[in-house]
């Protein structure tokens, strides 16, 4: 089974490459027949003792291309291109080529042309052409090698070798030395010796390679990573035109950017409102060529591009750094010496609505990270610190009103990050808010619509309440004196007040836009004060909070406010409780003779019991249901009660508090 799964054809090819039971061929080697074995029987058929030594770097290719290239499929298939592209670039940077051309051919092959120096055809060692050294030998530097800067020697630098060894052929044609020079190879092997093919009077390197089916799980190359790859060079390598025509679709593009990477924040930035014109910066530093362009927009969106040696490092690295550092001192040291008042931008409020593009050519580039995109060569770091450091803050003293209006956006970032931190930690305050308080006496019962919270004014009627109450049912949350003025401190310092904060846990359902009525966790939530002004203070107080921070709670109907008793009247050996002036005059008028009246001034008059009896029971008690008028008028009387003089408010608080006592009886 497995062995007829993997026995046929380009499946067979590619399990022997990529498999380690393949063994490495020595010249004569003898292998084993092995009649149970089809598969070594399949390989020594193919490759037999004349074709050992060219195998060797070839073979190491094909046996193990995703050490070369990555993987075998799109991303690799495309490296293959990259390879061949990057060399042309590298003779345009050596100032020798300035138009490559790209061909998608209909027959899967794809064809890289361009006007560069060639590659060197001269007789080499054992009878070999350079070109055939270049294309048969694994990293084939040396003499030939072209030095600073290689684009080719970056990340995708593995040599013209390897494509050559993963392609099912490959043609070249050089122009060098007034000839035309011609060599065709198949699966990394020179069918014949370099030869003539005629005379010219041009230079540069034609190179047509069709990937191998039997490496590759995908063989088709898309128009699009081309495109947008070309293009990307393009800005990249100033003055380089790169030309790509399709065969397969007709589709053509020409990239050519006068402009580099100015042009390139340009494309990036049209459409958005920039608040200058792109800046350009650039310098050489320890071998380390750096070019930065850079736009500040009127949006929040940072979008700042690294490249070393044309490599999109999107993981970043010492160049990104170095760049952040020096933009931020640039900027901070010009708002610190022309600026009133000028506190230090964090980078991050500096880079807000930042477009720019950070380019570095380096001699030796180090790569390292997941997807060995990120830089970390350490001289880089200085080297873009100091050209961006010294650039900028030239800018900036130039251009001082755009310097100011950059600066002003900067602050404006600044505000609203710390507006943002602010917002985040009411969130996470709230989160936290979701631990119930301490002094909370739950009820236990879990069916929200018979749970009730008594929101008691006083630790002793807090006391005498939790005794009273039922608690399968009823939940006491005692609150200390005055809670805070939400009309003076708004939600966050509310949220800050140890009362409120109790509040809004018991309750469970958020506060403010963020109020969700569907988690409260009782169905009545009643206050229950003093009959005095204090309490009626209190009262008002958290009306109000209610109002503004729970509306939701008031308009469904779920807040009540807790009825104690006004007088107790003894007749005899019954008690009578009257819960309004009125009631006590009924009661005077019914009973003749010897009674006892006693008013109650504060819950903690009663005792447990009497409490049960007259305010918390709910078969005597009375409640009444705050209306959201009731809560509005109450909202509005703080509004203008605060302010006011003692005596003031003391008397429209009474008046106040007779409103709502009168509401339902
Ligand atoms: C090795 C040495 C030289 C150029 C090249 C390779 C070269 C390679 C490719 C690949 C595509 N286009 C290319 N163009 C040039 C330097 C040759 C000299 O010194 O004249």
């Amino acid at each position: 089974m497995f062995i007829s799964m993997i026995f046929d054809g380009n499946k067979l090819r590619k399990f022997i490459y990529q498999s380690s039971i393949m063994p490495v061929m020595k010249k004569d080697a003898k292998v084993a027949k092995n009649p149970e074995n089809p598969i070594l029987d399949k390989f020594e058929s193919q490759y037999t003792a004349g074709d050992i030594e060219v195998l060797g770097d070839i073979e190491a290719v094909r046996r193990r291309p995703g050490m070369y290239i990555g993987g075998v499929g799109i991303r690799g298939l495309h490296h293959l291109l990259w390879e061949i592209v990057d060399n042309s670039i590298d003779e345009a940077l050596a100032g020798y080529c300035k138009n490559i051309k790209v061909v998608l051919h209909r027959d899967g092959s794809a064809s890289v042309e361009d006007d560069g120096r060639g590659i060197p055809t001269e007789m080499h060692e054992l009878g070999k052409s350079a070109l055939e050294v270049v294309l048969t030998k694994l990293h084939a530097g040396g003499k030939f090698d072209r030095k600073a800067y290689r684009v080719s020697g970056g990340l995708h630098g593995v040599g013209l070798s390897v494509v050559n060894a993963l392609s099912e052929w490959l043609e070249v044609r050089v122009w060098r030395g007034g000839k035309e020079y011609y060599q065709r190879y198949e699966r990394g092997k020179p069918i014949e010796p370099l030869k003539t093919v005629g005379e010219s009077d041009r230079t540069g390197t034609y190179i047509r390679f069709k990937p191998d089916e039997e490496i590759f799980e995908v063989t088709e190359f898309s128009f699009e990573i081309v495109s947008q790859r070309l293009r990307e060079l393009a800005y990249l390598n100033r003055g380089v035109k790169l030309e790509l025509y399709d065969e397969r679709t007709g589709d053509r593009k020409v990239y050519y950017h006068e402009d580099g990477i100015v042009g390139f924040v340009k494309k990036l930035n049209s459409g958005k409102p920039a608040i200058h014109d792109i800046i350009y910066l650039s310098g050489k530093k320890n071998g380390t060529i750096v070019e930065v362009a850079i736009q500040f927009t009127d949006t929040e969106i940072e979008r700042v591009l690294y490249f070393a040696n044309n490599i999109n490092t999107v993981e970043g690295g010492t160049h990104a750094a170095g760049f952040k550092a020096g933009l931020t001192r640039a900027i901070n040291e010009f708002g610190r010496k022309h600026m009133k008042k000028f506190k230090p931008l964090s980078g991050a409020d500096i880079r807000e609505g930042l477009t720019a593009v950070v380019s570095v050519k380096v001699p030796e580039p180090q790569f390292e990270g997941q997807t060995k995109t990120k830089l970390t060569n350490s001289e880089v770091r200085t080297a873009v610190d100091s050209v961006v450091y010294s650039g900028m803050l030239e800018w900036l003293e130039e251009h001082s009103s755009e310097a100011v209006r950059i600066i002003e956006k900067c602050i404006v970032a600044r505000k609203a990050r710390e507006a943002a931190r602010r917002a985040r930690e009411l969130v996470r305050k709230r989160r936290d808010s979701l631990t119930l308080p301490g002094k909370l006496a739950d009820c236990s019962s879990k069916k929200p619509e018979e749970r009730e919270l008594f929101i008691v004014e006083g630790e002793s009627a807090g006391g005498s309440a939790k005794q009273a109450r039922d608690r399968r049912f009823q939940a006491i949350l005692p609150i200390r004196g005055k809670i805070i003025n939400v009309e003076k401190s708004g939600m966050n310092k509310a949220m800050k007040n140890g009362e409120v904060k109790a509040i809004v846990a018991a309750i469970g359902a958020g506060i403010g836009k963020d109020f969700d009525i569907t988690r409260v966790r009782y169905r009545k939530i009643i206050i229950m004060t003093d009959a005095d002004v204090d309490g009626a203070h209190i009262r008002t107080l958290l009306l109000t909070f209610f109002y503004r921070y729970m509306k939701p709670l008031v308009e469904s109907g779920y807040l009540y406010i807790a009825q104690p008793p006004l007088y107790r009247i003894k007749k005899g050996k019954k008690i009578y409780y009257a819960y309004s002036d009125r009631e006590l005059e009924d009661y005077l008028n019914r009973f003749k003779g010897k009674i006892e009246i006693q008013r109650y001034k504060g819950l903690g008059e009663m005792n447990p019991e009497q409490l049960w009896e007259t305010t918390m029971n709910p078969e005597n008690r009375y409640l009444i249901q705050v209306t959201l008028e009731d809560a509005k008028k109450a909202d509005e009387l703080f509004s203008i009660l605060m302010g006011e003089d003692v005596e003031a408010r003391r008397k429209f608080i009474i008046e106040h508090s007779k409103e709502v006592r009168n509401l339902d009886i």
